[in-house]
């Protein structure tokens, strides 16, 4: 598995992602503003945003959508609806859906830098290392396909989920380097 864009993985919030051209909300079904992410990209968002979503919406688990930006300093959301750990099934490949349909739509709309929440890991119950193992390895290997995109950035909210997946990222990139 090659990379042809950068991942990265910084201690920041979501919703504060400058100069980068898109952000991924860990979005409720309705597509609705919410606790965690959800929460802080519709606040910082505005109200047009959960104007644009109503259409959209509902959403299925696994799903993507992008809309416009409004307040945020993006160009772009893409709402993905995680599965709820215990409830939704198969979770891993549920989860796994999220981030390359989100990768598939930054594609589609020439997106050349975006940045991803742990999806699923706070409200629904998702355990953060396996979560970070399945998304860390489903951008690592979306990325083979990809031609627009560039720069993957994974945003956590504590120091400790950062360096869980910084040595989650580390052991993925060594295994694809060593067999
Ligand atoms: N920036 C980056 N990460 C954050 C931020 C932030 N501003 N806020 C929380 N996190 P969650 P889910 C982390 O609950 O599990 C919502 O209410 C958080 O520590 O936002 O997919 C929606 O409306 C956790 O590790 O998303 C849905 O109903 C991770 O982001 C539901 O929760 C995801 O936490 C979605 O649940």
């Amino acid at each position: 598995m090659k990379t042809p864009f950068a991942i990265e993985c910084i201690q920041g919030d979501i919703a504060r992602q400058d100069g980068f051209d898109a952000v991924v909300n860990a979005a409720n079904a309705e597509l609705q503003i919410g606790g965690g992410v959800a929460g802080a990209i519709h606040r910082t968002a505005g109200p047009g945003l959960a104007e644009e979503c109503r259409p959209l919406a509902p959403i299925h688990p696994g799903q993507a959508v992008i809309t416009g930006a409004h307040q945020l300093p993006n160009r772009y959301v893409i709402h993905c609806l995680g599965p709820v750990y215990g409830v939704d099934e198969p979770a891993d490949a549920l989860l796994a859906d999220c981030y390359r349909h989100a990768i598939e739509l930054a594609e589609q709309y020439g997106i050349e830098s975006l940045a991803f929440p742990s999806l699923s890991t706070g409200a629904f119950g998702y355990p953060m290392a396996e979560a970070a193992r399945i998304a860390l390895a489903t951008v690592m290997k979306a990325s083979d396909g990809c031609h627009q995109l560039k720069q993957v950035r994974f945003v956590l909210f504590n120091e400790r989920d950062t360096e869980l997946h910084r040595k989650t990222l580390a052991n993925l990139q060594h295994h694809d380097t060593h067999g």
